[in-house]
């Protein structure tokens, strides 16, 4: 595996490049084009811009996250060809510029969704939160400016001010679009990827939806194992695969995260790992620190799945708590993520070194 960071672009990341390059082991960014809107063709000179600079600090690519995807293609609208041909287009622009990894999401109408931006654990940090009871409280036309006012001055990502002006018609939009629609809208668009992908040798991540059930009604489809295997069948290209965030599928607590791990093995390319506090059963979470002491996952058994299955792709720290003073995009800043890292490397050197030398008895 290669230890790596989120970087959203000097524009737009309240963390510089220079500091992520004094994060011990992290030698990779994954990041994007922030400004770019979903259907839009990336441009190479913009990417090998940003490769420049990403390599001018002593860093490189290791992925991109996200390209993400227009609502066309999600509910199958007659348009959708020609957003899907300039997905195409972005793909083999990446491609040019030797960017091997997409990540992206299908989710209908919102990325993620949590219903707090800092809530205040006992140790005085403050992190993202979910409660069912917020939720079902709320109106989904509401939710962003419910929780506008926690954002530090960031664009929170998926929750960009000219989608959310739109809200209404999004919704509209996916109607009649069901979880078998969505399902049949997705291998559709893997299939028309493949070629592409397979000529880059671009491996595509399909990032789960978050929470991993449906919210305000809208269809989810990227929430369990046998859905997964599910769509890695349908499309059976080693280039069709995941990106295994435990902090996602483990909003469910019936997805056991190591047997998913080793159920998608060769299939995940991508792995945000972190861990999350659970209040009342599924009903309320909070993001805790990494440490497995500090949350509901056992993270060793999570990075030894991974390990045990080869996996040889970036892993990130995911979401981490805002400590000590600092301001940032929630769940984006450095320090914890920081730690989440050192944490993270620390598991897997032991697991190798157990694995390889063994213990003294
Ligand atoms: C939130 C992220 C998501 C993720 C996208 C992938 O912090 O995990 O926004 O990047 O769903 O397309």
């Amino acid at each position: 595996m290669e230890m790596t960071m989120r970087w959203y672009g000097a524009a737009f990341d309240t963390v510089k490049l220079e500091q992520i390059r004094q994060v011990p082991g992290v030698k990779g960014v994954i990041t994007t084009l922030y400004d770019m809107k979903p259907g839009e063709v990336w441009p190479q000179e913009r990417i090998h811009a940003l490769k420049r600079e990403v390599e001018a600090a002593g860093l490189h690519i290791a992925g991109i996250e996200s390209v993400n995807v227009h609502d066309a293609i999600k509910v199958g609208s007659p348009d959708r060809e020609q957003y899907i041909a300039n997905y195409i287009e972005t793909l083999e622009n990446l491609g040019k510029e030797d960017i091997h990894l997409v990540c992206y999401n299908f989710m209908p109408v919102f990325d993620w969704t949590r219903t707090e931006l800092a809530r205040r654990r006992p140790d005085g940090s403050t992190v993202l939160a979910y409660s069912k009871a917020a939720v079902d409280a709320l109106d989904p036309e509401r939710m962003f400016e419910s929780i506008a006012g926690e954002t530090n001055g960031t664009v929170m990502p998926g929750w960009e001010p000219e989608r959310m002006a739109k809200v209404k018609e999004l919704f509209a939009l996916y109607r009649d679009v069901d979880d078998e629609k969505l399902f049949a809208n997705l291998v559709y668009f893997l299939e028309k990827l493949m070629p592409v992908c397979n000529r880059y040798d671009i491996k595509m991540a399909i990032h789960p939806d978050d929470p991993a059930w449906s919210v305000f009604g809208l269809p989810r489809i990227i929430i369990n194992e046998k859905n997964i295997l599910r769509m890695l069948k349908a499309v059976d290209d080693v280039h069709n695969g995941v990106t295994f965030c435990s902090g996602s599928y483990g909003t469910n607590l019936e997805n056991d995260l190591p047997h998913m791990i080793r159920a998608l093995k060769g299939r995940i390319h991508f792995a945000h790992v972190r861990n999350l506090q659970f209040n009342d059963g599924m009903n309320d979470f909070e993001e805790s620190a990494h440490l497995s002491a500090d949350g509901s996952f056992d993270m060793y058994e999570i990075m030894r799945a991974l390990y045990e299955t080869g996996f040889d792709g970036p892993i990130r720290p995911d979401h981490g708590r805002m400590i000590w003073g600092e301001v940032a995009m929630p769940g984006y800043g450095l320090y914890d993520r920081a730690l989440g890292a050192a944490y993270l490397n620390g598991l897997w050197e032991a697991i190798e070194k157990a694995e390889t030398r063994g213990f003294d008895k």
